[in-house]
């Protein structure tokens, strides 16, 4: 694994209703981000923020009945060949949100040329279709993409089809899917550790277990949607939902991952400073993000 670096910034907030995710690679890099993760003895190289559209329309709350499809595949297009790219010169990309829709481009990108095993933490599931979801919001529907279904122009973006393959996919922290949601989800062959399953036997063997399924992979990608975490830890989401992870379950979650020596590449998603308390919710995901890389308590 290299020891090579690249922070990529995609300020894309199209995905979801809430203005202010778009700061996400802001809030991150004013967290010493770069300086802690060259602290750790890493090359980090910024490549500054992806080119994204400027929203012009849509107060906070408002619903509306666009859902900005098209803008978003144009901005996950450009990830993933900036995804595809860093992966290529040896470099672990690290994306930096935005909303969660931007995995559709980190994901295929990385996994252009060899499969990723990925690792999802998100308090919800992200397995909604256009017909299966409530709320019409991208960000809600980006796994399924990812495993081929829903909108042709989001499964079909970057190269055809699916990018990773079910058995391939570990969902962690999960305890908010829709009706339809689930039941797709159960029908899909993905693994679900819910935040029972961590409950009842702790992160450490849950961690574990997904590795597990990864023994034969060389690369994972994790994708970290910072609602994972209990809102009071990380009160700067959109869509918290009570019962997250702890500081500590969410670090020694991180901490296992380094160990496996495996991580290829990462998101850091769904964080929006405008609903944060003093910028906490940035501070915990550089936090988390080193110790994904490696940096150990002794
Ligand atoms: N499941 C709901 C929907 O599809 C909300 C999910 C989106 N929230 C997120 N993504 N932050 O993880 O609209
Ligand atoms: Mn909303
Ligand atoms: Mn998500
Ligand atoms: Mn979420």
């Amino acid at each position: 694994m290299g020891k090579k670096i690249r922070i990529i910034g995609v300020p894309m907030d199209f995905g979801q209703h809430h203005r202010g995710v778009d700061m996400g690679p802001a809030a991150l890099r004013y967290s010493g981000l770069a300086s802690e993760l060259r602290g750790l003895g890493y090359e980090v190289e910024d490549s500054g923020d992806v080119l994204v559209p400027v929203r012009d329309q849509g107060p906070d709350t408002e619903p509306g009945p666009k859902n900005y499809v098209s803008e978003i595949t144009r901005v996950c297009q450009r990830v993933y060949d900036a995804g595809k790219q860093a992966i290529k010169e040896n470099y672990i990309p690290l994306f930096l949100g935005g909303d969660h829709s931007i995995a559709m481009g980190t994901v295929g990108g990385v996994s252009h040329d060899g499969p990723t095993g990925l690792i999802w933490m998100d308090a919800h599931g992200d397995f909604n279709t256009s017909e299966t979801s409530p709320s019409g919001n991208v960000h809600g529907m980006p796994l399924a993409a990812l495993i081929g279904e829903g909108e042709s122009s989001l499964v079909n973006m970057g190269r055809n089809g699916a990018k990773v393959d079910p058995d391939q996919v570990v969902l962690m922290g999960i305890r908010d899917l829709d009706t339809k949601e689930r039941n797709r989800l159960k029908q899909s062959g993905i693994t679900v550790y819910t935040m029972r399953d961590i409950d009842e036997q702790g992160i450490s063997a849950v961690t574990h277990k997904a590795l597990m399924k990864f023994v034969h992979m060389k690369n994972i990608h994790i994708s970290v949607d910072m609602d994972v975490m209990d809102p009071a830890e990380a009160p700067g989401v959109g869509t918290p939902v009570p019962g997250g992870l702890t500081y500590r379950e969410a670090h020694l979650f991180m901490e296992i991952i380094a160990d496996s020596h495996k991580l290829a590449s990462m998101d850091i998603v769904e964080i929006n400073p405008i609903l944060d308390q003093a910028n906490r919710t940035a501070r915990l995901a550089v936090d988390l993000t080193v110790s994904a890389l490696g940096k150990r308590i002794y």
